[in-house]
């Protein structure tokens, strides 16, 4: 007998209880019947689920009086894929392929009733089935190639036979979501209903007459294939899946059916072991395991507004951020006028975020923010961040003024990338109110916010600074306080070395061309020429004077001294001729000079050499950091530099190589 269905769904965040339920159930509704999945957290189809979908299928089979079903799932969200903690072992049976198949051939119309986000196997899986239903907050993508792998359970095959190639290709080599409207488009659900359910009950209950045949998609033009594999090529610096992803969007559209399938599970199984696959299943977990002490503490509510000290670039960005997360901000300014240039330049970081997508319209979020110029008026904020000058006696007396004014409650935090947050936290008569935020430039659009925790930072500081980045959507890192921090510090080894190669040898463009070859977004030489070499100058020298550092001249002292700043003096590590980077003889000549006068004989460096280098020099300094307890594992350490600088994803990280070396 199969039991009544209830149509009930697990609220967010219900567990299922302790003893051992099935994660598959087979229900009825009339004559529909209604397999369940209920795996939490995401309905990954584990083995046991696939051993479930398979013999909730066959019994559903088996009963005459059924004429459709229902595949739906309990709790926050429909089949999130494959369970990835799955993929290190080899494919475990019945493979997603045979139930997907299972759901194509039966005699039943199966209805996919689709709430949270249908990814991976899970869009698969509906993509089997005889119609799609979507609630409408529905995300829908094939993110595999983010995994280092393609769909390997038909997904390139039936999603280029019902949506064409070229829609299919842009998902497949993004693995980029859809919301519901756009999926409804270009086909790729039947249906929008506020309840999935019960609309997909009705539809089964109709055998599948409901759903509207979609006319085949017509066939790319031919040259959409050379234009898009350039594209693919370009975007993926070296990872392998999305060219796979592409090459089995083109079999899908090119071969017979069966024969793409195979082509296709092929393809799949080869990638699961791929190094890359691995280093990326490996970053996936790292993500969401990072800044662990953060989960540890008591959490906050939710921030209803946050205090902004300095309206700079950063404090405008950090302004811009907190706004689009829907929060509240008072930021404060010296004067009028500064004000008056915050709320211009928040005013612009909206319009570009507009502009991308990010939201959609600029007023309302504006509408959040209040400026002023006395700090009394932050005593509503239980979170003031400061963003104020780089320069310890401006920010201890920000702190000094803060503490005078604000309730004993709020949490102070720092915005600083280098100065010492343990002298600033002396300034305050309670420093476990005291933490530092370190956010990445522009504040608005990078995804990575280090947590610096103090020796004595408070439970409920660090409760705070935890529901920022969750509101945010930012991925936190907790570091210790030194020099830089995780990221910086590491990036400064990064520099150091290759710098000394320069001294050595090398060129700012070979250096650079091999780091981009490897995979980095860009070169260290070309990163520095954007953002200025005034800045890390100044540094220097106020470090050498405060005997911090030795005096030794670098070769980017030396071009400083002759003005070469970056782009904004139009040469700096490289010339640049109507905006375009190209390789500067009065570099290289300054850089001869110095090597000259260090008695150097130039050597030749080949890419190989170079990356290994810097990566050595990397994973020296990350052990070091992970030794002093400044970062709270190596995984974290990997995070920040794949999410903060452009570090390869594909490859893992610096720690994860190091590791696997050893
Ligand atoms: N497998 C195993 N665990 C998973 C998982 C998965 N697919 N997805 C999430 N988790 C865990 C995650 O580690 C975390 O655990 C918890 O669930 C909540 O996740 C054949 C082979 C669905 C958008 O790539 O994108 O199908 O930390 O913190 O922010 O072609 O999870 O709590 O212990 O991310 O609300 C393709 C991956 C697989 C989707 C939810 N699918 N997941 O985000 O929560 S490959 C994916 C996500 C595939 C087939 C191929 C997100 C989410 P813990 P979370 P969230």
């Amino acid at each position: 007998m199969i039991a009544p269905d209830t149509g009930r769904r697990a609220a967010e965040g219900e567990r299922r209880s302790e003893v051992a339920e099935p994660t598959v159930t087979l229900s009825r509704s009339g004559s529909v019947g209604v397999i369940t999945i209920d795996n939490p957290p995401v309905n990954a189809l584990s083995q046991e689920v696939r051993i479930g979908l398979l013999s909730a299928l066959e019994q559903a089979e088996l009963d005459p009086t059924l004429v459709g079903g229902v595949l739906r799932c309990a709790g926050r969200t429909f089949v999130a894929g494959a369970d990835i903690t799955e993929m290190d072992a080899p494919p475990s049976e019945p493979t997603l392929p045979t139930v997907a198949d299972a759901f194509e051939r039966s005699r039943l119309c199966w209805v996919a009733a689709m709430h949270g986000t249908a990814l991976g196997g899970g869009l698969e899986l509906a993509l089997a089935c005889c119609g799609r239903v979507a609630e409408p907050g529905t995300r829908v993508g094939m993110p595999e190639v983010t995994l280092g792998i393609i769909p390997g359970a038909g997904g390139t095959v039936r999603l280029t036979s019902l949506i064409g190639a070229e829609a299919a290709a842009r998902l497949v080599t993004t693995g980029k979501q859809i919301d519901a409207v756009e999926s409804r488009q270009i086909g790729l659900i039947d249906v929008i209903a506020e309840d999935a359910h019960a609309a997909s009950l009705e539809i089964a209950g109709s055998g599948g007459r409901a759903i509207e045949t979609s006319p085949t998609p017509r066939a790319p033009k031919p040259e959409f294939w050379d234009q898009e594999s350039i594209r693919v090529r370009e975007k993926a610096r070296g990872q392998e899946s999305p060219i796979e992803a592409l090459a089995a969007i083109r079999e899908a559209a090119t071969l017979p059916r069966a024969e793409a399938l195979q082509a296709e599970r092929r393809r799949f199984l080869r990638l699961r072991e791929s190094e890359q696959a691995k280093a990326l299943r490996h970053v996936f977990f790292a993500e969401r395991k990072a800044g662990a002490s953060l989960r540890n503490v008591p959490k906050a509510a939710d921030l209803q507004r946050v205090g902004v000290v300095g309206g700079g670039t950063m404090g405008s960005s950090i302004a811009t951020a907190v706004l689009i997360s829907g929060t509240a901000v008072t930021l404060v300014e010296q004067d009028d006028a500064a004000t008056a240039r915050a709320r211009n330049l928040i005013e612009t970081n909206l319009k570009a975020s507009a502009k991308r997508g990010v939201i959609s319209s600029v007023e309302p979020v504006l509408a959040r923010l209040s400026v002023c110029t006395a700090l009394s008026d932050l005593e509503e904020c239980p979170l003031v961040i400061e963003a104020v000058f780089e320069d310890m006696a401006i920010k201890t007396a920000l702190f000094k003024a803060l503490d005078d004014v604000l309730p004993a409650t709020a949490v102070l935090a720092t915005n600083t990338s280098y100065l010492d947050v343990r002298e600033l936290a002396r300034s305050v008569r309670d420093p476990s109110r005291v933490l530092g935020l370190h956010f990445f430039a522009p504040a608005h659009v990078m995804k990575l916010l280090e947590v610096v925790r103090l020796p004595q930072t408070s439970d409920p500081a660090l409760a705070a600074g935890s529901a920022l980045a969750r509101q945010l959507r930012k991925t936190a890192v907790v570091t210790g306080v030194c020099e830089g921090f995780i990221g910086n510090r590491i990036m400064a080894a990064y520099r150091r070395n290759a710098e000394e190669m320069l001294l050595r040898g090398a060129q700012p463009e070979t250096i650079d061309a091999a780091m981009r070859d490897y995979g980095f977004a860009a070169g260290i030489f070309e990163t520095q020429d954007l953002s200025g070499l005034d800045i890390a100058w100044a540094m220097r020298k106020r470090r050498r004077l405060e005997g911090k550092d030795p005096a030794i001249a670098t070769i980017s002292d030396a071009l400083c001294e002759v003005e070469r700043l970056g782009r904004k003096t139009m040469g700096g590590w490289y010339d640049y001729v109507d905006g375009r980077q190209v390789s500067s003889p009065e570099t290289a000549r300054l850089i001869a000079e110095f090597r000259d006068g260090a008695g150097i004989t130039p050597r030749v460096y080949t890419a190989a050499e170079i990356v290994n280098s810097i990566l050595a020099a990397m994973s020296r300094e990350a052990e070091a950091i992970l030794r002093e307890g400044i970062a709270e594992g190596p995984d974290d350490i990997d995070v920040v530099m794949i999410v903060g600088f452009g570090f390869p994803r594909y490859r893992g990280g610096p720690m994860y190589i190091a590791r696997k070396a050893q």
